[in-house]
């Protein structure tokens, strides 16, 4: 090694091992979570904030200012307070998750995104993936992602636009303190979290996630669903893993440590977390609620079912409505994606009804739940009988048309996963190239895309497109997957190795509540996913009405956060 590349391994070596004796406390005894009783505690409350006021009964514009905090909070009755990072108007009010923005269409929202965080992480973050390396001692970077959202590549949080405390050190990409949302896309369920280079997976772990509801009150009013703060309730659900002294349990010690002291693929908790309690239960009345599911862990998968029986419909999928409701009795749920359900409970048969997950981790082939994560929560029925006005409607919102004839560009995205001599995941790529190399995917505004996604692992990725939206046509299995990856793995080109001669296995259909516009969706192993992206509104067709073609840009990504932070994500610039 020459000496500036010597010099930079000690750093960093250093560096990691300062990384692993942060994270060790006193008390590094890790909880087994069969010891905590289940639906002990009452599902929070999370706070509401409006993205807009009312002046004389007209909406206008608002300037909101959130913080980001370290405090502590009590995830259960029998668990010590935990060490986390919440979002909030101020250190007393802020919570986990954050406080739901609500905005209205046509209304803009300006946000300060502020980072009051003490320089000392409080979970193991490894220097030898990429991050603000230079600033890691002198602060937590972060920057805020609004995931759904249609805005400038100003306000899109990526990830190179990170902040310290009080600004003190930004990212090379970094522009303004504060961020516009138009709120000029279609309603719908949309949330926001932390983006910042190589510590996401991190940084969400911590507590940096919160739900944004955009609501179009004149299109939706007339639908008719429930509605109100008491039957229409945003549920955030994350898997977490504690020590017996409260504080989040991250392992810091990385599946090969000798190339990544620290990095695991995939986080895993035990306990299963709704709305900032574990296990939660909620006293519901016997009528029709709303619950728009946000899936904000890091790597599980969750498929969601009543033990009663009981079936649900879904009215939206991700940041919008779906044209019809499907009605099911079990969802499967990706990272980062959003299901919008109504559940009637005067359906039930039973008094209580328990919302319980059976998806093995990894989703597909991983291990099967265990007690512990095969629950949610519980849901209690009042016995009386209710008034309920809302109702289902036939139809829900349409769309204009997206077919393939208006298509003026096909892609290929390759996600390939690199191993060490012991076969242990080092990396992810997309298309075989790092974050940092120069872009290659730049669709025109306005223009209509197909792109074909071959995911060459064995995991199920989740990929995440900022600004565009999605269709998922169909998904084709790989027949003689091996060869077709051997050549991908040397020439890196889809068209070079013939993947028309290879994805004609069998199809797997897309679940009918899944085949609206989408901006995540589970890219099954070994199989071809064939999307149709729209780079314009989807709900008018009509431009974005701000510059989509600005510094930085955007980025598409796995939404499995330890994935997206090692590296699978890649630039996306809009041109003219
Ligand atoms: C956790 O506790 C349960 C119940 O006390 C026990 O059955 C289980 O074996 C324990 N698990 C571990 C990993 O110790
Ligand atoms: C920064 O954001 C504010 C508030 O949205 C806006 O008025 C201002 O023009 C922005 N400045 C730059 C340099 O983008
Ligand atoms: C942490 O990860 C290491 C390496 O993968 C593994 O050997 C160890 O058992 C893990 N520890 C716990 C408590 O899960
Ligand atoms: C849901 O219905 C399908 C098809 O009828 C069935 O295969 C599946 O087992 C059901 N799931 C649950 C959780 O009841
Ligand atoms: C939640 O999201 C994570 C990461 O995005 C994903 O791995 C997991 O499967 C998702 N779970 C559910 C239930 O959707
Ligand atoms: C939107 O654009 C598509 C094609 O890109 C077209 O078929 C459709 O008619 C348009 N709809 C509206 C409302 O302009
Ligand atoms: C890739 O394939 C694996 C293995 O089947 C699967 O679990 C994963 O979801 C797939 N990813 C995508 C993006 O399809
Ligand atoms: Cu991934």
């Amino acid at each position: 090694m020459d000496y500036p590349t010597l010099l930079l391994h000690k750093v960093v070596t250093l560096l990691a091992l300062l990384g692993a004796l942060t994270c060790i406390s006193a008390s590094d005894m890790l909880l087994n979570v069969s010891n905590l009783h289940m639906f002990v505690d009452e599902l929070p409350e999370i706070p509401r904030i409006l993205g807009y006021e009312l002046v004389h009964g007209v909406p206008k514009s608002k300037s909101l200012t959130i913080g980001m905090f370290k405090k502590k909070w009590k995830f259960h009755r029998d668990l010590p307070a935990t060490t986390v990072y919440a979002y909030g108007l101020n250190p007393e009010e802020a919570t986990v998750p954050g406080p739901t923005i609500e905005a209205l269409y046509g209304v803009g929202t300006h946000v300060t995104w502020e980072n009051h965080l003490p320089p000392i992480n409080i979970l193991p973050w490894d220097p030898t993936i990429p991050i603000a390396l230079t600033v890691a001692r002198e602060g937590i970077p972060t920057v805020v992602h609004l995931h759904g959202g249609i805005h400038a590549p100003e306000s899109d949080g990526n990830a190179y636009a990170w902040f310290t405390s009080g600004f003190r050190h930004k990212g090379p990409t970094w522009t303004n303190k504060t961020y516009y949302y138009p709120n000029n896309q279609q309603p719908g369920n949309l949330w926001y979290h932390d983006h910042a280079m190589g510590l996401t997976r991190i940084n969400l772990l911590a507590g940096l996630i919160g739900a944004y509801i955009i609501r179009h009150p004149s299109i939706e009013s007339p639908l008719g669903l429930p509605h109100g703060d008491e039957f229409d309730l945003p549920l955030v659900v994350f898997d977490r893993s504690f020590r017996t002294d409260g504080s989040i349990f991250m392992n810091s010690t990385g599946n090969n440590p000798t190339i990544h002291p620290q990095w695991q693929p995939e986080y895993f908790g035990d306990a299963i977390v709704v709305n900032g309690k574990a296990w939660p239960r909620l006293t519901v009345r016997r009528r029709k609620y709303r619950f728009r599911i946000i899936n904000a862990s890091n790597a599980r998968f969750f498929r969601f079912f009543f033990t009663n029986g009981l079936r649900f419909t879904h009215v939206a999928s991700d940041s919008a409505y779906i044209e019809k409701p499907i009605t099911a009795n079990e969802t499967l749920l990706g990272p980062s994606e959003i299901t919008d359900i109504i559940v009637d409970f005067s359906e039930s048969k039973s008094e209580v009804a328990i919302l319980a997950n059976d998806a093995p981790y990894p989703y597909p082939s991983g291990d099967m739940v265990n007690e512990a994560n095969s629950k949610v929560m519980k849901f209690i029925i009042l016995p009386n009988e209710e008034v309920d006005t809302s109702r289902i409607p036939r139809r829900l919102l349409r769309y204009p048309d997206a077919s393939l004839s208006h298509a003026t560009r096909t892609r290929y995205i390759a996600m390939y996963e690199y191993t060490s001599a012991t076969n242990e995941p080092t990396h992810l790529y997309l298309n075989g190239k790092p974050f940092d190399a120069s872009v290659t995917e730049t669709p025109k505004e306005g223009s209509t895309e197909v792109w074909y996604v071959i995911n060459l692992t064995e995991d199920n990725h989740p990929l995440h497109i900022h600004l565009g939206l999605f269709k998922v046509l169909d998904q084709t299995e790989l027949v003689d997957p091996e060869i077709f990856k051997d050549c991908m793995t040397k020439l890196n080109d889809a068209l070079k190795c013939h993947v028309e001669r290879y994805a004609r296995g069998k199809k797997v259909g897309v679940p009918a509540h899944e085949k609206g516009w989408k901006n995540v969706y589970k890219m099954m192993p070994e199989f071809v996913t064939k999307i149709v992206v729209r780079f314009s509104f989807i709900h008018t067709n009509a431009s974005y009405g701000f510059d989509a073609t600005a510094k930085p840009g955007y980025v598409y990504h796995c939404h499995i956060l330890d994935h997206e932070d090692n590296a699978m994500m890649r630039p996306l610039k809009i041109i003219k």
